[in-house]
């Protein structure tokens, strides 16, 4: 089997990634024991890069059309796919071994990255700040000005009302994670669901700064995103 190809966003930090959406089929691919390289685009190049190679392009709020990363290029199959949960859908179609989508659970997943997304967005304005700080001069001038369209400038980590924001997305999920029997979102099973809650949660430890503001997030929920991300890395054969 010839390796999977999956395209990721660069940044300075040691290892390069840090990007929630791109590592969502990261985990994955590992996951399922898939063989793949990953190559690191910069930012402020990504449209034109992944243009340049035929990857379908999505909306930006505006209606213009933007190419995004993460995109799965399977030389196996000649497959080029674009966006997070379809890439992983991708690969649950064509390599079900390991499913991540047990007991035909794609569609209440895909509920569920949509509730979840809904759950943190309004509380993600600290992350950017610290985004600029991880990517080089050129991308960080991009993501400004990506940014601000959607967020109010200037871009501020400790404003108290994004942090109580968080808290509280992240408060509603702990009373989910609190109704199963098990570690998962569906008890003792495994899914893409816990990807998705890993994924961010890596982003944070990655992008904040790790003694302050993801010490923050760990201590939340008795301690409960910290094990998350670890349990999630451990299933994934990460750590
Ligand atoms: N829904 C998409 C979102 C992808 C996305 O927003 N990717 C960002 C990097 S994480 C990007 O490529 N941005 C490029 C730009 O805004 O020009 C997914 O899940 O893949």
């Amino acid at each position: 089997m010839l390796p999977l190809v999956l395209y990721d966003v660069l940044s300075e930090l040691p290892g390069n990634n840090w990007s929630a959406n791109p590592a969502k089929p990261r985990f994955v691919l590992s996951y399922k024991d898939l063989p793949f390289v990953t190559l690191w685009v910069e930012y402020s190049d990504i449209h034109i890069a992944m243009k340049s190679i035929g990857a379908k392009p999505i909306k930006r709020r505006d209606g213009s059309d933007v190419c995004t990363v993460p995109v799965l290029s399977d030389p196996n199959t000649g497959a080029l796919v674009t966006d997070s949960l379809e890439i992983v859908s991708y690969l649950e179609k064509t390599y079900p071994e390991k499913p991540i989508f047990p007991n035909n659970s794609e569609a209440p997943i895909r509920a569920f990255d949509s509730a979840h997304m809904s759950l943190i967005l309004p509380g993600l304005e600290p992350m950017f700040p610290r985004t600029i700080g991880i990517l080089s001069p050129a991308s960080a001038k991009f993501f400004i000005g990506t940014c601000s369209g959607n967020v109010p400038l200037p871009l501020d980590v400790n404003r108290d009302a994004d942090w109580k924001l968080l808290e509280k997305g992240y408060n509603t999920l702990y009373e989910w994670y609190q109704k199963t029997d098990g570690k998962w979102i569906m008890g003792d099973t495994f899914s893409y669901a816990d990807i998705i809650v890993a994924c961010w949660l890596l982003t944070y430890k990655r992008v904040l700064k790790e003694d302050d503001e993801w010490a923050r997030i760990s201590s939340w929920n008795g301690g409960k995103w910290a094990q998350v991300l670890a349990d999630v890395e451990k299933e994934c054969k990460l750590v």
